[in-house]
This record gives structure tokens, sequence and C-alpha cells, in this order.
């Protein structure tokens, strides 16, 4: 018998982490978001998923691919909203419609930041965050989205 497809987890990226690897590499490292969306698609492999990476600098952008991951039956989100994490009720309304195990990551620790950081708006409808790990975040989400391996 075919083995069933792998399930898919869209690992969501917002606004300047397209300038991962190319500005601020005290703050969020030397690797690209190329480099990242490789490690996870690697990642989700060895764990029996398919990793679906998107990038955007636009919250309506955000909020449609959301929308697409509910569409395809999605596993789980892996989302780093950047700073939108702390603004956009559109994304914690779009997070709480689709019900999909959502994962909040960040690079850096935002707490240990400026003060603006220190609330994210969309927290309280994932499923847990994962902050300050570098780009580990994105892998220790990864485990935890998997199922039980
Ligand atoms: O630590 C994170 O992952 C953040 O989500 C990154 C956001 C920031 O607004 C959040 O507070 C924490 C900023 C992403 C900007 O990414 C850049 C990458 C390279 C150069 C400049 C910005």
């Amino acid at each position: 018998m075919a083995n069933a497809p792998a399930e898919t987890i869209y690992v969501l990226n917002g606004p300047n982490l397209n300038l991962l690897g190319v500005r601020e590499p005290e703050t969020y490292g030397h690797a690209t978001l190329a480099d990242v969306e490789k490690l996870c698609i690697d990642t989700s492999a060895q764990f029996g998923l398919k990793a679906d990476c998107r990038q955007s600098n636009r919250e309506g952008e955000l909020v449609e691919f959301i929308h697409e991951a509910h569409a395809k039956k999605a596993a789980g989100i892996i989302i780093n909203a950047g700073a939108y994490s702390h603004t956009s009720i559109a994304l914690h309304d779009a997070l709480m419609a689709v019900k999909i195990p959502a994962v909040e990551v960040h690079i850096s620790n935002p707490h240990a930041r400026e003060e603006f950081r220190h609330s994210s708006v969309i927290s309280g409808v994932a499923t847990g965050v994962i902050a300050g790990f570098g780009f580990d975040s994105y892998l220790l989400a990864l485990r935890v989205v998997a199922p039980a391996t």
C-alpha cells in the first residue's frame, strides 16, 4: 500500500525577516531566510512532515497564508510574525478562526529587549511560544508540532 502523503506544516515569517543574514547579524545571526527555510524543510522531512515556508512583509498576506493553511488542512503552523506579533489583531483573529495548532517563534528573546516587544497579541491563541534560541527556535517548534515519534 502506498504511504499516506506527508502532513504539511506552514512555516510563516513576517515583516523584515527577508533581511536575515543581511542586516543586524548581532541580533539575528548570519543565516539567511533561505537557510532557515531549508533547515525547516530538512528537519520536517526527518519527522515525516512537509514544510511549506512563506514570508511576507504585509499583514493581510500573512492572514491569507493562515487561511490557506486551513484550506489545505495543514497539521500545524509555525509563525514568526516579527513586529506584527506585538500589534496584529488580524493575525490573532486568523489564528483563532482556523484552530490549527500554532507555535509562535522568535529568534531573539523579545522580553530581554525594548518594552514594546514584551507583549504579543498572538501568544494567547498559540499552542505555545518559543523565543530566544536563535534559529533553533524553529527546530524546537517543529519538534513540538511533529506527531510523537
Ligand atoms: O526575534 C524575533 O524573531 C522577532 O520576531 C524579530 C522581529 C522583531 O520585531 C520581534 O520583536 C522579534 C524583527 C524581525 C526583523 O528581522 C530582521 C532581520 C535582519 C535584519 C533586520 C531585521
